[in-house]
C-alpha cells in the first residue's frame, strides 16, 4: 500500500475529518488535526496537502515529493523554514473560480447600485429612491489576469461593465483593454472600481496603499473610486483604506481578505460607511473537489505525466 497523504488543512476540522473518510481510499491519510498523529514520524510520507500548516511541518516531513496547496494561493507556506525544492501544486477548480466571479460581480453591482445607502435607509424605514448609473458608465479595473481575474473579467463584461485589466506580463483578452506592469498609471487613471485578484508575493505586499488609491480616477459616474479586494489582505494597507474613505479619496470598499484574519473586532473597517466585509469566503475551497484534484494530480505524477497548476518558485505564485 502506498504511503498515506499528509493533511494539514486549517479549514473546518470536522468537515475535513468527515470528508477524508471517503477520500484517498487507495492510500489513506494522516490528518494532523487528529491528536493521535501528534508524535507520528512523518518521514515516510511523499505528498502533503497544506493550508496554513504548522511551522515545523517541513522538518517533521523532510522527504516530500510534491506539495499540494489547499487553496489557489500558496503564500501560507512559501516562507516556512525547510520548504523543500519539490513541485508545489495549487488548487485550480471550476467551482472555486465561479464562486469568486460571483463575489466580484456582486460587489461591483452593490457599489454601482448604491446598496450601502439602500441598507442604511431601510434600517430607518425610509423610502429613498435613487437612479444608479448603468454598468456601462463605469470602468472596472481588474488587477491580476490569472485564472480568477480572467473569469471575473468575462462575467463583468456580460453584466455590461467596461472592463480593463492589469497583470505583470502582457495579456490579450478579446474585447478588453489590458496593461502590463509598465502600464500601471494609465490603468489606474481609467479605473472607477478597482478589483484586486493578485497573489501575495514580496512585490504585492502593501501594494494597495494611499499612493495607489490617489491615482484612481476621481469624478467618474460614482463620483469617487471604489476598492475591492479578494486577493490577499497583506497586499492592502488597511490604515490607508480607512483614511482614503474618511477623506473621500475612495467612495467605498469591499474586502474579503485582511492583514490579520479574523479581522479584529476593534478594526475601524467594520463600521465605515460604504464598506462591505466578508470573512475570507469569497471562494473557499470545497473539500470533495480539493481531494479529487489531489488524487488526479498524484495519478498523473505516478504515471509520469506532468503535474498541472505548478507554482513558479521564482515568481512566488
Ligand atoms: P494566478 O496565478 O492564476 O494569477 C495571478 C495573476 O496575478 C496573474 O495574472 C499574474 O500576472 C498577476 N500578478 C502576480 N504578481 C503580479 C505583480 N507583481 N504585478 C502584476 N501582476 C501580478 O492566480 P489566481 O487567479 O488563481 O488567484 C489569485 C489569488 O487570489 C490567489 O493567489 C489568492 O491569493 C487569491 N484567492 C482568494 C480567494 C478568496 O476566497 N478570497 C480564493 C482563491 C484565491 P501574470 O499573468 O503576468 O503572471
Ligand atoms: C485560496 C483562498 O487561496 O481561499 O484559495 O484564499
Amino acid at each position: 500500500m502506498p504511503a498515506p497523504i499528509l493533511v494539514d488543512l486549517k479549514f473546518n476540522p470536522d468537515t475535513v475529518a468527515r470528508i477524508l473518510k471517503t477520500a484517498f481510499v487507495d492510500r489513506g491519510s494522516v490528518n494532523l488535526a487528529d491528536p493521535e498523529t501528534k508524535s507520528r514520524d512523518l518521514s515516510d510520507l511523499d505528498y502533503a496537502l497544506l493550508w496554513k500548516p504548522d511551522a515545523d511541518l517541513f522538518s517533521r516531513a523532510p522527504n516530500l515529493k510534491v506539495i499540494f496547496s489547499g487553496g489557489a494561493g500558496v503564500d501560507s507556506f512559501m516562507n516556512l523554514p525547510g520548504l523543500p525544492d519539490v513541485p508545489i501544486v495549487r488548487f485550480v477548480d471550476h467551482s472555486l473560480t465561479t464562486r469568486m466571479s460571483e463575489w466580484v460581480v456582486m460587489q461591483c453591482l452593490m457599489h454601482q447600485r448604491g446598496q450601502a445607502e439602500h441598507d442604511r435607509l431601510q434600517r430607518r424605514r425610509e423610502w429613498g429612491r435613487d437612479v444608479a448609473p448603468e454598468a456601462s458608465e463605469l470602468t472596472v479595473g481588474v488587477m491580476g489576469l490569472g485564472v480568477l481575474g480572467q473569469d471575473a473579467v468575462k462575467k463583468l463584461t456580460v453584466m455590461g461593465f467596461n472592463v480593463i485589466g492589469w497583470s505583470r506580463t502582457a495579456k490579450e483578452i478579446d474585447g478588453i483593454e489590458t496593461f502590463d506592469a509598465t502600464g500601471l498609471d494609465a490603468f489606474l487613471s481609467k479605473t472607477d472600481i478597482l478589483v484586486g485578484l493578485l497573489p501575495l508575493t514580496p512585490e504585492t505586499t502593501g501594494f494597495y496603499n494611499a499612493a495607489l488609491f490617489s491615482r484612481l480616477r476621481q469624478g467618474g459616474a460614482l463620483g469617487k473610486p471604489v476598492f475591492i479586494n479578494a486577493g490577499r489582505g497583506k497586499s492592502q494597507v488597511e490604515t490607508d483604506i480607512v483614511s482614503a474613505i474618511e477623506t473621500g479619496v475612495l467612495g467605498g470598499a469591499s474586502l474579503d481578505v485582511f492583514e490579520v484574519e479574523p479581522l479584529p473586532s476593534e478594526s475601524p473597517l467594520w463600521d465605515l460607511p460604504g464598506v462591505f466585509i466578508t470573512p475570507h469566503d469569497a471562494a473557499s475551497s470545497e473539500e470533495n473537489a480539493l481531494f479529487r484534484h489531489v488524487e488526479r494530480q498524484i495519478a498523473r505524477f505516478e504515471q509520469g505525466q506532468p503535474l498541472q497548476y505548478v507554482v513558479d518558485r521564482d515568481r512566488g505564485y
